[in-house]
């Protein structure tokens, strides 16, 4: 089969562009567009155009599968994608001489030979491969119009509608007007398409299915079966089949099969339905049946109905996304295509495209990791390539973890759930690591993981050598115990905290030079401190990371009533770290030597020793201030202006510092044209999700934080955003959230809480102590602050 992932060869009719508001409501569904997109320009991606490149296209997905949707007159495409679709098959990387360089490549370190240690460690200590494996297009849906004739066409609209996750397109040619919907259903695990036209016998349409994957296609009646193989990579073999199918009903008209495609002649109405699997059931274990599975996936589809199917999908996204409704203005600004608004973001007053913004990456989240998925890559789930950037895996240094920072805070705790599964494969995975590479009990993984968990370091000593990639995605499992506070599921998570901590506590070092505890080897995340050269012992970052684990640990084990001894150990040890440091430039250091002024980057992307700020609180500017000065110092140093994701870091910094102007100003060169393609994705550049869901957690720090049971109100409101509401945000302690401000001021905050407790609730520089009975409202206006 020919790669056929080249939208440049799809044709495209000339659009006249002019407004949708003449369009006629034709008493078909998803008619009466103008309407719906003047109505909510922040839950809703519309557009004048079909897409033409990759990030014009529109995401849909159900955590598991996925497509891109193009929204061509007479040439639509999906891109399609399927979570377990990637190369190679189990493996294990550990370099068979990692365990007996590693002392010498620690003394190296110690005695100051930085050079030599860091060139014995990509020789001896690095995975074998060197690489992962990467996560795959499957392939892409055709569907060809060949009677859609008139040219040009009037009235064309493609949008993404938030609320109900279903992607329209709609267009009049001649006398027909012609509307299509697609959407993933989460229930029954199919995408279904369905194509209108107002007139009956009107529609004519040529199905096809494609692949740059090997396999074969086959027409059975109604469905086409493409069946393949995954390829192998970095000499892994390829260990998965899979399978796609698409079954196409019509209402009227005469179906025939022919040169590989299904075609329709003469309905009025077309629906698809489209499965995908492969045989990937855990990462060492290949048995799954695809063909089995999506035969009964299509036909339970099938038997459902479309309008069944859409109502259940749509049904199932709202009680995810629709427990949060924000609310930052309305400007003219708003009344412009998607596309028009990201462009002018910089310069235009737009505070809905901020709401959108933020409404969209609780949907991408939602689409990309739900109970049973594969967690969300570095794209979500939506991938148009074999050898997609950076492997489109799991980069467990930041990116992995800030696509999961808007999760808790914005009420989609449920969708932590693929990240907490991905943890345990990791914490069996990286006990092996733990024992082959550093004679070490409990688990580790480094800086990067696939679909088949590997767990040893990769890429080279200056990317990959870092041990704390594990702990630090152990926060996550904190995370949603301290959110929710459920005992049982804490209860089921401890043992992996207890893993994590038990691997420091055997690798931890004794630095002779301060007698602190320090990791060595390790790196802090990709910056090099001399030219050339990342290794060291300590980076600030690793030391904050275990302080938080240890702390974490011991918290669990105390609620939990078990392992006293394990405790007294970790504390202990969590008392013999390494302390962050103020260099002689007022900065927060990055590493053990006041190394930053001299490093070769200073604007480096990475603001590693900053973790201390955001997303941990042991930075902070009530208990901290001068530690507080000095990470402000450091961002200062390292400049508004990075990638995608470490601009999105950056703005919860300066959320964190409470300047809520800076923050904003930061914001909207996020979402302007450099960072955010026309189809809303987060820009590295390229493509990397993370910057999404970086900048949806940002907007939400901006306007509650919260740390153990103190609550902040507004911390980081700007001046551009004076009148809003949002309700249903969510603080630590199991709260609920609802606020509302004017002129820059808070009206009320409502809090609610599953539990009962005592709660600290700060407004400015006032604060409240109030009581929260569970499951009733406390309401709090600024009056109460005041008095305070
Ligand atoms: C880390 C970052 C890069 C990129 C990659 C996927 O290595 O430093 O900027 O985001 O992950």
């Amino acid at each position: 089969m020919q790669d056929i992932n080249d939208a440049s060869k799809l044709t495209r009719r000339s659009i006249l562009k002019r407004s949708v508001g003449t369009a006629a409501a034709l008493g078909l569904p998803h008619a009466g567009l103008a309407e719906q997109s003047s109505k909510s320009p922040d839950t809703r991606l519309w557009y004048r155009q079909p897409a033409e490149r990759w990030v014009e296209a529109l995401p849909i997905g159900n955590g598991r599968i996925g497509a891109m949707v193009f929204g061509g007159v007479d040439h639509e495409r999906l891109q399609l994608n399927e979570d377990t679709l990637w190369s190679g098959g189990p493996y294990n990387p550990i370099n068979p001489d990692a365990l007996a360089a590693l002392p010498e490549v620690r003394r190296l370190v110690f005695a100051g030979r930085l050079q030599e240690a860091q060139a014995l460690a990509d020789a001896k200590l690095m995975g074998k491969p060197l690489g992962q494996m990467s996560y795959q297009t499957l392939g892409d849906l055709f569907i060809s119009l060949p009677t859609i004739t008139a040219d040009p066409v009037r009235d064309y609209e493609r949008a993404l509608d938030l609320d109900t996750a279903v992607a329209t397109t709609g267009f009049a040619a001649g006398t027909v007007r012609h509307e299509r919907s697609v959407f993933a259903c989460p229930i029954h695990q199919v995408i279904a398409v369905r194509l209108v036209a107002s007139e009956a016998g009107s529609l004519d349409c040529d199905i096809g299915l494609r692949s740059p994957q090997s396999g074969t296609l086959t027409i059975a009646d109604d469905t086409l079966i493409l069946s393949g193989r995954n390829a192998a990579s970095e000499g892994i073999a390829g260990a998965l089949r899979f399978e796609a199918r698409a079954r196409v009903l019509h209402e009227g008209g005469t179906v025939e099969s022919r040169a590989g495609e299904i075609g329709v002649r003469g309905a009025r109405t077309v629906t698809i339905l489209i499965a995908m699997a492969t045989s990937y059931r855990g990462f060492n274990d290949v048995g799954g049946d695809p063909a089995a599975l999506t035969r009964r996936q299509i036909e339970a589809a099938a038997a459902a109905g479309f309008d069944r199917i859409a109502a259940i999908a749509a049904a199932e996204h709202r009680r995810l996304y629709g427990t949060v409704r924000i609310d930052l203005g309305r400007t003219a600004a708003a009344d412009q295509p998607t596309d028009e608004r990201i462009r002018l973001s910089e310069t235009s007053d737009d505070p809905a495209l901020a709401a959108l913004y933020f409404n969209y990456g609780r949907y991408l989240l939602i689409a990309s990791s739900r109970a049973g998925s594969q967690p969300s890559n570095l794209q979500g789930i939506w991938n148009d390539r074999v050898r997609p950037p950076w492997g489109s895996k799991y980069t467990i240094n930041i990116n992995t973890e800030m696509n999961y920072w808007p999760a808790e805070p914005t009420g989609l705790a449920e969708c932590t759930a693929p990240l907490i599964a991905m943890m345990r494969d990791l914490a069996a995975s990286g006990a092996r690591t733990a024992r082959d590479m550093y004679g070490a009990r409990g688990w580790v993984a480094h800086h990067n993981t696939d679909l088949w968990r590997a767990t040893a370091p990769i890429d080279g000593a200056s990317w990959g050598l870092w041990p704390t990639g594990g702990a630090w995605l152990c926060t996550h499992l904190w995370d949603r115990w301290d959110y929710g506070r459920d005992r049982t599921y804490l209860a089921s998570i401890y043992p992996l905290l207890r893993g994590a901590s038990e691997f420091f506590v055997d690798v931890l070092q004794r630095d002779p030079a301060t007698g602190h505890m320090v990791t060595n080897p390790s790196i802090s995340p990709e910056n090099e401190h001399h030219k050339g050269v990342s290794i060291c012992a300590g980076p600030a970052m690793d030391m904050q990371i275990l302080r938080d684990l240890f702390d974490q640990t011991a918290a669990a084990a105390g609620i939990l009533g078990v392992d006293r001894g394990f405790v007294t150990q970790i504390k202990g040890l969590r008392a013999r770290l390494a302390p962050d440091k103020i260099g002689m430039g007022g900065q927060l250091q990055e590493w053990q030597s006041d190394w930053d002024p001299d490093a070769p980057e200073p604007q480096h992307r990475h603001v590693s020793q900053l973790y201390a700020l955001y997303p941990s609180h042991q930075i902070n500017l009530d208990d901290t201030p001068q530690l507080a000065a000095a990470a402000r110092r450091s961002l200062e140093v390292r400049g508004d202006k990075a990638t995608g994701w470490a601009t999105a870091w950056r703005i919860n910094l300066w959320a964190r510092l409470r300047e809520g102007d800076r923050a904003h100003g930061i914001l909207k060169f996020l979402l302007g044209p450099e960072r955010t393609y026309p189809n809303m994705f987060d820009a590295h550049p390229p493509f990397q999700i993370d910057g999404n869901f970086g900048g949806t957690a940002a907007i939400a720090e901006m306007l509650v934080q919260s740390r153990g049971d103190d609550i902040v109100l507004l911390p980081a409101l700007p001046s551009a955003w004076p009148n809003g509401s949002i309700t249903g945000l969510r603080a630590r302690g199991s709260i609920a959230i609802d606020l509302r401000w004017k002129d820059g001021c808070l009206v009320t905050a409502t809090l609610i809480s599953a539990k009962d407790g005592a709660r600290m609730v700060r407004l400015g520089k006032s604060t409240l102590q109030i009581r929260l009975h569970a499951g009733r409202p406390r309401r709090l206006s600024s009056n109460e602050f005041e008095s305070t």
